[in-house]
């Protein structure tokens, strides 16, 4: 009907100017070649995008033309959105732009933006442009372009691992999670996630399609449009540091936003090793000067290989350093012993020997192990092993006799005395003084202790570090000779020097003289308590008697 009624309205228009001209006027009919021209800047719009219509309108002449319009209907499909107009105005209800005059040789533009609402297939613009002048060429009068529309899904794919570290050996879990943006359906939905080299697959699990672990594909096909798709990949790690593991998701329409296609988790490999150390002594009683030697076993247990491994064990006070093997991988001073390098199920051993410098002590020598490999057994990381050195006490005698020469009948003293040097007490102190052949036993007192003369045994008891004990044993001298008193200490005490714990005492004893024998054997042992030890010389009291015995037989001569 509009079509029918702007016909009419443009044959009487002609009628009438032709009307005017053939009257006689001088005016003849007005000829205009207009022509319309269209194009668009997009031919493929994506569904629910724009696309630019740019049409011309041209007065190719050669009158000027009056009444020009331009009818742009836009085909079902495509929804009016705006529109610009060099001159005049674009009506989207009539598809009508009404130029009104346009000179020859003149051209005007009209832009008309539109949405592609209907997704798919082919929508043809046309327009068609007619003025009140006769126009000679009418090819040129329509003009179309067409468009196919596209279509266009946003998929998504994010990824996630259930631990973000995990130990060489041991599984994580890998979570993909496959999105259908919009704003349509998707179809041939496939994501690639093929494990790197350090992760070895174990099994999947897909809530749609299937992964194929072989080529890392997972088919989901089609993919509605707002859901998801998930797929969970149990990986074993298989080396240390960081793994990097990505997916990417494609399917059969474009994706406009490629920036949510990939997605990538990432998993820290950790080393893990059981190191252990076992420490012995082949000595926890020593006594002081001993050499003792600790033995150290280190042990990797594995699973994995061990670096960087070392063990700490410094000497308490107390052992001396004295030697290592292997010697040069140990620092006496610093106590390191570096093993560096152990295999799985490998041992290293370390020999240390030191020397006992404290008695009546108990030292405690511990070893720690460690390597750069987590060690999730540290119970055995330490041993310990606990010296007690024996108490020392260095029990020293000296031994005198109250004459070194005498007479047969003569008393004879014997002055013996013990003393603890230290440094500690010394127990059960015992002294064997069992006289020789030649001396009789007449008495004996001690400062500590008791003096047995059947067994020769004086048993002192203990002895505290500085202490000293006496015993004098009084005999009578009744064989003649050379005679050597030996006397020997010893306690149930270790004594660090064995040199001082003997001592002898010698007396020479002579024949009793016969001619001028006077008083009784008795006599000189009285005299000889009261007097002290006398090595030399003879005692003054028998001479001044044989002397007054002298002086007496001279005056019974006279
Ligand atoms: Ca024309
Ligand atoms: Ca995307
Ligand atoms: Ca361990
Ligand atoms: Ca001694």
């Amino acid at each position: 009907m509009q079509k029918q009624s702007e016909n009419r309205l443009f044959l009487i228009i002609i009628t009438i100017i032709c009307a005017i001209m053939f009257s006689g006027a001088s005016a003849a009919c007005s000829v205009a070649d207009l022509s319309v021209n269209k194009t668009v800047n997009d031919t493929h719009p994506y569904v629910g995008h724009n696309v630019n219509f740019t049409i011309t309108a041209t007065n190719n002449g050669p009158n000027d033309a009056t009444y020009v319009m331009v009818k742009d209907t836009l085909p079902s499909g495509l929804e009016y959105v705006s529109s610009t107009a060099s001159v005049g105005s674009y009506n989207s209800g009539t598809g009508i732009w009404y130029i009104g005059n346009l000179a020859n040789g003149k051209s005007e533009t009209l832009n008309i933006i539109a949405k592609n609402i209907q997704g798919l297939g082919q929508m043809t613009n046309r327009a068609r442009i007619s003025g009140a002048q006769y126009d000679p060429n009418r090819c040129n009068n329509k003009a179309c372009v067409s468009v196919c529309g596209k279509l266009y899904a946003d998929l998504a794919i994010t990824k996630q691992v259930n631990q973000s570290s995990q130990f060489v050996g041991e599984d994580v879990n890998f979570t993909l999670t496959a999105t259908n943006n919009g704003p349509i359906y998707a179809w041939s939905v496939t994501v690639n996630d093929l494990l790197p080299a350090g992760l070895k697959y174990v099994s999947s699990t897909a809530s749609l399609g299937s992964y194929n672990n072989g080529t890392g594909l997972w088919d989901i096909g089609f993919l509605p449009m707002d859901a998801q798709a998930t797929l969970n990949i149990v990986a074993k790690v298989l080396q240390t540091g960081q793994i990097t593991n990505c997916a990417n998701i494609t399917g059969g329409l474009d994706d406009l936003n490629p920036t949510n296609n990939e997605a990538c988790a990432k998993v820290c490999g950790v080393a893990r090793t059981d190191l252990g150390i076992t420490k012995q002594v082949n000595n926890s009683h020593p006594n002081l000067g001993d050499t003792i030697t600790f033995t150290l076993t280190a042990i990797n247990n594995g699973p994995q290989n061990a670096t960087g491994v070392v063990v700490k064990d410094l000497l308490p006070a107390g052992l001396k350093f004295l030697s290592a093997d292997p010697a040069a991988d140990y620092n006496a001073t610093t106590g390191i012993w570096t093993i560096g390098d152990l295999a799985v199920g490998k041992t290293a051993i370390l020999t240390i020997n030191a020397l006992v410098t404290i008695s009546n002590k108990e030292m405690e020598n511990t070893a720690v192990i460690s390597g750069n490999e987590y060690d999730p057994v540290l119970c055995n990381n330490t041993d310990s092993v606990t010296v007690v050195s024996n108490p020392a006490a260095d029990m020293g005698i000296n031994k005198t006799s109250s004459k070194s020469t005498a007479t047969v009948g003569d008393t004879v003293n014997f002055y013996i005395k013990i003393t603890n040097s230290g440094p500690d007490a010394a127990a059960n102190v015992k002294v064997l003084e069992t006289l020789p052949d030649g001396f009789s036993y007449l008495s004996s007192n001690a400062t500590q202790g008791t003096y047995d003369p059947e067994t020769g045994i004086w048993t002192v008891g203990g002895l505290l570090n500085g202490e000293s004990a006496k015993l004098t044993i009084i005999t009578q001298a009744i064989e003649s000779g050379t005679l050597v008193n030996n006397a020997v200490v010893e306690s149930d005490t270790f004594d660090p020097n064995s040199n001082n714990n003997a001592a002898s005492a010698t007396v020479n004893v002579k024949a009793e003289e016969q001619p001028n024998a006077a008083g009784s054997p008795g006599q000189e042992s009285v005299n000889a308590a009261t007097v002290p030890m006398q090595t030399t010389g003879a005692p003054a009291l028998p001479l001044l008697i044989a002397a007054l015995l002298v002086i007496g037989g001279m005056l019974k001569r006279k």
